[in-house]
């Protein structure tokens, strides 16, 4: 049921973001051994009210052994406002950066698209075969290049944000999406797990990443309109930016 439901909300959102869950899901399926992650029932396919717009919300989960989580979302408010996020959320027993994509589009015009492989280790730095596999890769130029705000301090020096001009930058920006799941998965799947030392060290990492993550008011502010503020407090600590305390 909530499969269909997820390719028909799919079919009707932007097109780059039609483009970009099936690519996520294609290198995935590739590279991953894919298992579902169980969500809360109620919290798989969420409908809400945002000023007299319906809020529509379908989630799609997964694991794998490196992976406690990988979720990808997909929201339409209205015929207004459509989102893709994804985020994969490593085991802490692996020294994996976060990846995280966010993709925000109006009336057929992307605003704001987002993607990065974020560092969680102490030095705030990406593992080196991560780095010297992105710099192999050519940087791509975007004509509107977007500022972080103050809590995006948590994303590497690869981070893309930018509002794409036009058909062939978003191009551009699926297929460096594309490269930066796909040295992912692949450094994922011959990771090694990290002495339980360095795992505390990386749970902090992971658990500061989601903090900061939870401060976007400009995601907290949609939610909040449709939801209000109980359920999106949970909703963003429990579904989009959750983290576990303990060693795995
Ligand atoms: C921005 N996120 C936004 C914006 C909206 C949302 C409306 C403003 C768009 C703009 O300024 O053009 C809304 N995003 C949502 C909602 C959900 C969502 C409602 O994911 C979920 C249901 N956000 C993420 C992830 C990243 C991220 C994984 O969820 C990055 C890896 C980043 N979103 C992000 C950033 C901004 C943003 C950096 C800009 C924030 C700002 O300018 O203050």
């Amino acid at each position: 049921m909530s499969r269909t439901l997820t390719t028909s909300l799919r079919e009707q959102q932007h097109p780059l973001m039609r483009q970009l869950a099936d690519c996520l899901e294609g290198v995935w399926r590739s590279h991953l051994n894919l298992s579902p992650y169980h969500i809360p029932d109620e919290l798989g396919y969420v409908e809400g009210r945002l000023e007299g717009e319906k809020l529509v919300i379908e989630n799609r989960c997964y694991q794998t052994p490196q992976f406690r989580k990988i979720h990808l979302e997909l929201a339409k408010v209205g015929q207004s406002l459509d989102i893709l996020h994804c985020v994969m959320f490593p085991h802490p027993n692996y020294n994996l950066p976060m990846f995280g994509c966010d993709l925000v589009g109006a009336r057929g015009q992307i605003s704001a698209a987002i993607a990065d492989l974020s560092p969680v280790s102490p030095n705030r730095t990406l593992p080196d075969a991560y780095r010297e596999a992105l710099d192999a890769t050519p940087k791509p130029e975007f004509s509107q290049p977007r500022q972080l705000p103050p809590w995006g301090e948590i994303f590497s020096e690869f981070c893309l944000f930018i509002r794409p001009a036009d058909s062939q930058e978003e191009a551009l920006f699926l297929q460096r999406v594309e490269t930066f799941v796909d040295i992912h998965c692949r450094q994922a799947a011959i990771a090694q797990p990290v002495e339980p030392s360095q795992q505390s060290e990386i749970l902090a990492g992971q658990r500061y990443y989601c903090t900061q993550q939870q401060q976007n008011d400009k995601t907290r502010r949609v939610l909040e309109k449709a939801f209000g503020s109980e359920w999106t407090d949970r909703y963003m600590t429990s579904v989009l930016f959750d983290y576990v305390e303990y060693l795995a």
